[in-house]
């Protein structure tokens, strides 16, 4: 069942319920490597959400600016590579919404624990911004702000599940977006947690 949330935005609803197993494992071996961690945005706050990456490119925050980096300045080395059931889920979910070519060289990883949110902003970070991104929401569901070109365009809230599967791409790309502060609760595989992946082509 795919739902068109935009022009460009198709939200699959659980289509990763399948992945599940896979993707959790392979995301340990992924935080073993690279850990979660919670950056410093330019202006010098900690930001709520805590981070990670894999595959060649991995998206960083620091008091000198937002950037892709190909080495993980916790630990020097290079990210943890992107796993082959990440990948395969990103290409699959991609073609399900039309980008049948997408070859995502980045996962940014965020972990949402209670009272963590994302305040609205756009990415704009990747070199070539006709390749979408694809997300996928995993454990405690949250609140999705999804806005449009300028900021003050009217937000509307969608509410993302465990397995859920967003392409953001055409118009959308580039819309204002965010997450309302994590509500607890106790997800069954991931407890006290939301995790959402974000596949992008950065370089
Ligand atoms: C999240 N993460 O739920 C979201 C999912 C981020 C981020 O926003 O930057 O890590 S990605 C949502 C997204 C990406 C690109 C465009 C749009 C939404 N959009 O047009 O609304 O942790
Ligand atoms: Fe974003």
């Amino acid at each position: 069942p795919t739902e068109q949330l935009a022009d460009g935005a198709i939200l699959l609803r659980r289509r990763a319920l399948p992945f599940e197993a896979e993707l959790l494992a392979a995301l340990e071996s992924v935080v073993a490597k690279a850990p979660f961690r919670h950056l410093v945005t330019p202006g010098g706050f900690e930001m709520s959400v805590a981070m990670t990456n894999c595959g060649n490119a991995g998206w960083v925050s620091d008091r000198t600016g937002y950037r892709y980096d190909s080495r993980d300045p916790l630990t020097g080395e290079p990210w943890p590579e992107m796993p082959a059931s990440f990948l395969r889920l990103a290409t699959e979910a991609a073609a399900d919404a039309g980008y049948p070519a997408f070859a995502p060289d980045a996962c940014l990883v965020n972990l949402y624990e209670p009272g963590a949110r994302l305040s609205l902003h756009q990415d704009k970070d990747e070199r070539d911004l006709a390749n979408p991104i694809v997300s996928v929401s995993l454990g405690l569901p949250a609140t999705f702000q999804f806005g449009g070109l300028k900021r003050t365009d009217p937000i509307r809230k969608i509410p993302l599940h465990h397995g859920d599967v967003v392409v953001w791409g055409g118009p959308s790309r580039l819309f204002y977006h965010g997450v309302l502060a994590l509500k607890d609760g106790d997800h069954e595989t991931l407890g006290r947690r939301r995790i959402n992946l974000t596949f992008r082509k950065a370089l």
